[in-house]
């Protein structure tokens, strides 16, 4: 069982595609561990991104995911990373195959909706960022043998 660290972007939340884009990963069978909208501030997204840090792009980067509301929640289910890095597709919206979240709804590579951790390791320090311990919870849906069998 994994979990990972999923944000509705600033245009997500502005184009009115939260129930949309989170229907996608929960008709898929992942399940919410923890949801919550904020306000992210300059030093949260920095450390968010931090690894773009010298990319020419990360002050634009910066300026969107802090330009609005982002919806943040952390889903969780078998291989929750690569399934919901899947569902997404890829960075570039206009590349992206449709069926994807990006591929159905974005064009831009910036504004491309969703972000999903790309590794185990990074969605536990991903989801340390964005989240106290004591805001997630677990639990065993009622349709789990349904889901991923027994
Ligand atoms: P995230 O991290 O948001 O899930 O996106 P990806 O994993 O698909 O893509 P990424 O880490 O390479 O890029 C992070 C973030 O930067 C934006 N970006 C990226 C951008 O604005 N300009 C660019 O040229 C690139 C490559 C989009 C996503």
């Amino acid at each position: 069982m994994e979990r990972t660290l999923i944000l509705l972007k600033p245009d997500c939340v502005q184009r009115r595609l939260v129930s949309e884009v989170l229907g996608r990963f929960e008709r898929k069978g992942l399940r919410l561990a923890a949801l919550k909208l904020l306000q992210a501030d300059k030093a949260l997204a920095e450390r968010h991104y931090a690894v773009h840090r010298e990319r020419p792009f990360f002050p634009s980067l910066v300026q969107f995911l802090t330009s609005g509301p982002t919806v943040a929640l952390v889903l969780e289910g078998p291989n929750a990373v690569v399934v919901a890095r899947n569902l997404i597709g890829a960075t570039d919206g206009a590349k992206a195959a449709p069926g994807t979240i990006r591929g159905d709804f974005a064009l831009s590579v910036q504004n491309n909706l969703v972000h999903g951790s790309d590794s185990v390791e990074n969605a536990q320090s991903e989801i340390a960022l964005w989240f106290k311990p004591e805001e997630l919870t677990s639990f065993q849906p009622v349709d789990a043998p349904w889901v991923v069998g027994s």
